[in-house]
């Protein structure tokens, strides 16, 4: 039963899509006035406020935990106003009116970082999706755009620098060693791209031309002993620039671009108008401290952020239902970015891999939801891999479906159409439709249906049989079928060609298309480059798998073979006990024999599916004997390809670092090969791994080093973790990757070590990214997170209840996997609730976890 008492006083209101009326006031312009200081700012805020249609309501201005000082209309000052629930709520006589408050808030003690908060000596701002009313009384939704101009006053030595968004438009020396700056955006623009930074920061300038001729200054503010480490991130944003221009024809739009790094964010990064803010992680990149992984995340955050100038500021969204208009649409663009910079074939992989270890059970589960949402408590739960990456893909089936040249068409025609204003995803969906001329009434199904569509796809005779299901989802029974482009070919056995790809509109639940006459059974390749977000069931023999492992040539296709071949005998291991691991060896031998492939595919492809992705895959997740499975097959292809991975070990060693595709790709194989070398226990893996650790001039292969050493039993471990943490034990971002490396491992000590890592002096809860290092990936720790006695449980609730009270948004962030309770064993079923009950019950719970914990338990 439910503690009813506990719950929170009022049970949050639900907010409804189809309640979605048009505001009453419009505020064309705003007037900002900051007197800064980290315990106590003053702001002034001046709104022009406008009628908005024929109404006798009064205004309402957002507010959350904040007093006015002073209210005053047109001039003179009033107490007629009233605040009900943080809204202050005004008569206003007359069409228009010029209205004025006054508040007081206290940056250093805002533990959430929404709103103007202090991290380490800077002031900075994060006000999407509703963190603008934290700072000022303001209608805080995305369909009221305003043009702000900015002034803010400080403390010339504690913050030197004063940035805002638009142009700098003024600024000058006060008295009492303060100065000020006064910022002035020309485009209109809802609250939430607002921002403000002040602080002591050291630019990084460079400079872009577009391709109109105009002269962009761009800096990435960083402190002043991280400058060197943005140069990677720079060359990102000219290239992002450069991109958007080639591809999709959209220029730059102001004089400069500014990117500030903070330490302490909740997410990856934010797109304010010319003033982005990142957490540093996603900025700051050098050899020594970053990964390759950690570099193609910067280059893609940065490209995504700076997409975001079209896709999402220019046109915005009209209510936050549309969250997906903008996220999806810029991830897609950011995808397909990162894919020219390097290898496409790797990013693919890496993309559907995404998708599918974070998405596809968000749809399976409690808290699935559409791309575009119909109700929810609190917006910050919707920034989900759903709305983002789902949301991605969809996009990416309407390019597959309307082909590059329409799309196009599609997205210029909604730009020019919807310029300076707030936008619904049907209004996209109809540009693409309008400028193709083709009907996409059953795709926008798309948007609102959730769950992963199920295809079967058999060949029977001389017929491919093609069926689609659409699993039910909280809310939803009863699915219409969807339009689903699948990009298939029939490969001959004996040549290992195909006569060409086609383009299949699945749009029935079932459908039956002849196959060529003759020839005899092809081997199919399905849902080629990925090209639905689905889960694809088929007839395929183990045999036609190796087949395409080794023939086909869509390298998504090859790489997907490889990876059900893997997947059908690790579920038959964990099933029963035991498995037949020769096609598998057999694949995985040729594979690391081909020397036509790309080094870096080669190091995807032999790559064995995680743990959590079996686990998926099966009726009932059984988290031991997957482990089991999983080990079993990686000590036998660690055992019988040994001196493969030796020579792939060693064949692929660099005298030093670069970064380039061919030397990321080198890093990679040879990383995997460690990985395998140590799984066969050969004596020397621990050796080796050490050996590696000490001499690496990158982090990627210090951290695979140490990455392999923390997962095993080498006498090499302390030491390796050790001096680890001492050569970084000031860089916080590499001191993260310390804590995820021993809460990631599989260890017998895990669930003792992470429990001991919370004690530790350098954990802290106000630091979002530390959290999700230590919590965030130990609930990604299959075998741990599930330990039987439930206490890897209770550690995620403990940290969770204990994060609530400072920071909300990211604790309910950490509640997910506790929600995956229906997929296990029924006594670790009783474990998982006890603990969603515990959070529940919890006093004063914020509504971001009681929204996420209540979907759960539902
Ligand atoms: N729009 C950002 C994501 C973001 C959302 C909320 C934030 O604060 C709580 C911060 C960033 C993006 O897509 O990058
Ligand atoms: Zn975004």
């Amino acid at each position: 039963m439910l503690d009813t008492q506990n719950a929170p006083a009022a049970v949050p209101a639900l907010i409804r899509r189809e309640e979605y009326r048009p505001p009453d006031w419009l505020v064309p312009e705003i007037a900002l006035d900051f007197d800064l200081d980290a315990a106590r700012t003053r702001v002034t805020a001046r709104l022009m406020v406008t009628r908005n249609g024929v109404h006798d309501r009064p205004l309402r201005l957002d507010g959350d935990g904040l007093t006015p000082r002073a209210v005053r209309v047109n001039g003179v000052a009033t107490t007629d106003w009233t605040l009900e629930a943080g809204v202050l709520v005004l008569p206003i006589n007359g069409a228009t009116a010029e209205v004025e408050t006054e508040v007081e808030i206290a940056p250093e003690t805002n533990t959430q970082l929404m709103g103007l908060y202090a991290s380490g000596g800077l002031l900075c701002t994060q006000c999407e999706a509703e963190g603008f009313r934290r700072i000022t009384f303001f209608p805080d939704r995305p369909d009221v755009l305003s043009r702000y101009r900015v002034k803010m006053a400080a403390d010339k030595t504690l913050y030197p620098v004063l940035l805002g968004n638009g142009d700098l438009t003024g600024s000058g020396d006060l008295s009492g060693g303060r100065h000020w700056a006064e910022w002035t955006d020309p485009f209109p623009k809802p609250s939430y791209l607002f921002a403000l930074v002040a602080g002591q920061l050291f630019a990084n300038r460079d400079t872009f031309t577009t391709k109109s001729g105009k002269l962009v200054d761009l800096a990435i503010w960083v402190a002043e002993a991280d400058l060197p480490k943005t140069h990677h991130a720079m060359d990102a944003l000219k290239a992002s620039m450069k991109w958007d221009e080639d591809v999709y024809g959209r220029e730059y739009d102001l004089g400069q671009f500014n990117i500030v790094a903070v330490a302490d964010f909740n997410f990856g990064a934010m797109e304010n108008k010319s003033l982005n803010i990142f957490n540093s992680r996603y900025i700051l990149a050098d050899p020594d401290t970053a990964t390759d992984m950690d570099y193609d995340a910067v280059a893609g955050v940065v490209a995504h952020e700076y997409f975001h100038n079209w896709s999402g500021n220019r046109v915005t969204c009209r209510d936050w239902f549309q969250l997906s208009l903008k996220e999806g649409f810029t991830v897609f663009r950011d995808q397909c970015f990162s894919a020219d910079q390097g290898s496409a074939a790797v990013k693919r992989i890496e993309d559907v891999r995404v998708l599918r270890a974070a998405q596809f059970p968000e749809d399976a589960g409690p808290l699935a939801h559409p791309i575009r949402p119909d109700s929810y408590i609190e917006i910050s739960n919707f920034y989900t891999a759903t709305i983002y990456n789902k949301g991605a893909e969809i996009i990416r089936m309407l390019h597959t479906i309307l082909g590059a040249e329409d799309f196009r068409k599609g997205c210029d025609l909604y730009f020019d159409r919807h310029d300076g204003t707030a936008a619904t995803c049907e209004d996209f969906v109809r540009a693409m439709e309008n400028a193709s001329g083709r009907d996409l009434a059953q795709f926008r199904l798309w948007y609102g249906q959730a769950g992963t569509p199920r295809i079967t796809a058999k060949i029977s005779g001389e017929t491919l049989i093609l069926e689609q299901t659409l699993p039910e989802t909280p809310g939803q029974t009863d699915k219409q079928p969807m339009l689903i482009p699948l990009r298939l070919a029939l490969f001959d056995r004996a040549t290992g060609g195909h006569a060409g790809e086609q383009l299949v509109l699945l749009d029935k639940a079932r459908m039956e298309l002849p196959l060529p006459s003759g020839g005899g059974r092809p081997v199919l390749s399905i849902n080629r480059d990925f090209s639905a977000p689905i889960i694809v069931e088929t007839d395929r023999t183990a045999e036609d798998l190796a087949f395409l492992s080794a023939h086909d040539d869509d390298p998504f296709g090859r790489y997907e073979a490889m990876q059900q071949l893997m997947l059908d005998t690790l579920v038959g291991a964990a099933r029963d006990g035991a498995a037949d691991h020769t096609a598998v060896v057999t694949a995985v031998g040729q594979t690391l024999a081909n020397n036509a492939l790309d080094p870096a595919f080669i190091g995807e492809a032999v790559l064995l599916p995680s743990e959590a992705f079996i686990g998926d895959q099966m009726a009932q997740i059984d988290p031991e004997a997957i482990h089991r499975a999983r080990e079993a097959l990686r000590r036998d292809l660690a055992t019988r390809l040994a001196g493969q991975w030796e020579a792939a070990y060693h064949a692929h060693a660099a005298p030093r670092f670069h970064y380039t595709p061919e030397a990321k790709g080198a890093r990679r194989l040879r990383n995997v090969a460690l990985g395998y070398l140590a799984a066969a226990q050969a004596d020397h893996a621990g050796a080796l791994a050490f050996r590696q650790f000490e001499a690496a001039d990158n982090m990627t292969d210090r951290l695979a080093a140490l990455g392999t050493l923390a997962n095993g039993d080498a006498v090499e471990r302390p030491a390796a973790l050790q001096a680890f943490y001492a050569r970084y034990q000031d860089n916080p971002l590499v001191i993260d990757k310390w804590f995820s490396a021993q809460a990631l491992s599989s260890r017998a000590d895990t669930g003792a070590a992470v429990a001991a890592l919370r004690d530790h002096p350098d954990f802290t809860l106000h630091n979002p990214n530390r959290v999700r290092a230590l919590a965030g990936a130990f609930s990604m720790n299959q075998l741990h997170f599930h330990a039987a006695d439930g206490g890897g449980y209770r550690f995620l609730a403990d940290i969770l209840l204990a994060l609530d009270p400072i920071n909300p948004q990211t604790a309910a962030k950490l509640l997910p996997p506790l929600g995956r309770w229906r997929r296990v064993d029924p006594a670790r079923q009783a474990l998982m609730r006890a603990e969603l009950e515990r959070i529940l019950a919890a006093p004063g719970l914020s509504k971001d976890v009681f929204e996420q914990a209540s979907k759960s338990l539902a």
